[in-house]
């Protein structure tokens, strides 16, 4: 029963967590998720990445993209045998997801960093390196694939395994969402841009890359690291032969975020032409999960 499980982080967000996420664009927060949590994703992490239905092998895909668009991948290193699998919205057709997205302590934590009067939840994603994955998380920007623009947009990344350099940590380009440029998106296993889409070269950047702006974070089942949605990061190959990545993603937007139609980008069915522009309120499709008290 989600109903139990608890709607309070174990501790408050510091001041200087949400001074460090405004100014990096990115924050880890230790130790901020209770256990139970975690130990409630499990299951629905499992049952979701065997289910085709939801769940795209990023790994297969990456090899046919390779094929078909002479796009380069990011690793020529195909014999490890792990899978990069991986879906979205999840929370729309599975009560487990649904109850993590928006009854979790994790909305309440997006409105303190966001300075939110409002929260609402924009989508949730499934991102699972299993041990000997060699494909690399592509640099990337997330609004360009949001239908959305403002500044009040973050992705919460929770892990469900200790996660390192070597088994996959998400890596970001410290203050990269300061400038306000969108970036084109991509195929996320290779940098080649998704086809029809707009905005900005994303810069050649690599995870392993020895830039003073790179950041990454030793993770732990219970911290969660939350980026702004205009924050570029990549991440690395799982090159563990035992330890898995798993993690969820979960995405919200707050107060002053406005729909934004951006061409190219894949639409929920909900984002038609008639809301480009309007303010985001709550709607089936964006609910509000969290209001300041
Ligand atoms: O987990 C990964 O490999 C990438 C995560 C990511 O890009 C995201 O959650 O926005």
């Amino acid at each position: 029963m989600t109903d139990a499980l608890p709607t309070s982080p174990l501790r408050a967000v510091t001041d200087d967590e949400v001074a460090t996420f405004r100014h990096d664009g990115v924050v880890h927060l230790p130790g901020i998720l209770p256990a139970a949590w975690l130990q409630h994703l499990a299951e629905p992490v499992e049952r979701t990445i065997v289910d085709r239905s939801v769940t795209t092998d990023l790994t297969e895909m990456g090899g046919a993209l390779a094929e078909g668009l002479g796009a380069e991948l990011l690793t020529d290193d195909r014999t490890g045998g792990g899978r990069f699998l991986s879906g979205v919205d999840h929370w729309r057709h599975d009560d487990d997801f649904a109850a993590f997205a928006m009854r979790s302590p994790l909305p309440g934590i997006a409105g303190a960093l966001l300075d939110a009067a409002r929260i609402h939840l924009y989508e949730d994603s499934v991102l699972v390196k299993e041990p000997g994955t060699a494909e690399e998380t592509a640099f990337h920007q997330d609004l360009g694939y949001f239908h959305l623009e403002g500044d009040r947009i973050c992705t919460m990344w929770t892990p469900l395994d200790e996660v390192t350099s070597e088994t996959g940590a998400v890596v970001y380009l410290r203050g990269s969402h300061l400038t306000g440029d969108v970036y084109r998106p991509n195929y996320f296993v290779t940098a080649e841009p998704l086809a029809g889409t707009e905005g900005l070269p994303v810069p050649d950047l690599r995870p392993g890359d020895d830039h003073p702006d790179l950041v990454r974070f030793d993770t732990r089942p219970g911290d969660v690291v939350v980026h702004h949605a205009g924050t570029l990061h990549g991440a690395g190959a799982n090159r563990s032969s035992t330890t898995r990545r798993r993690a969820v993603s979960v995405r919200y937007c707050g107060d002053g975020v406005r729909h934004r139609l951006r061409p190219g980008a894949p639409t929920k069915p909900y984002q038609t032409a008639d809301l480009d522009g309007t303010e985001v309120v709550d709607h089936p499709g964006i609910p509000l999960v969290w209001q300041a008290s």
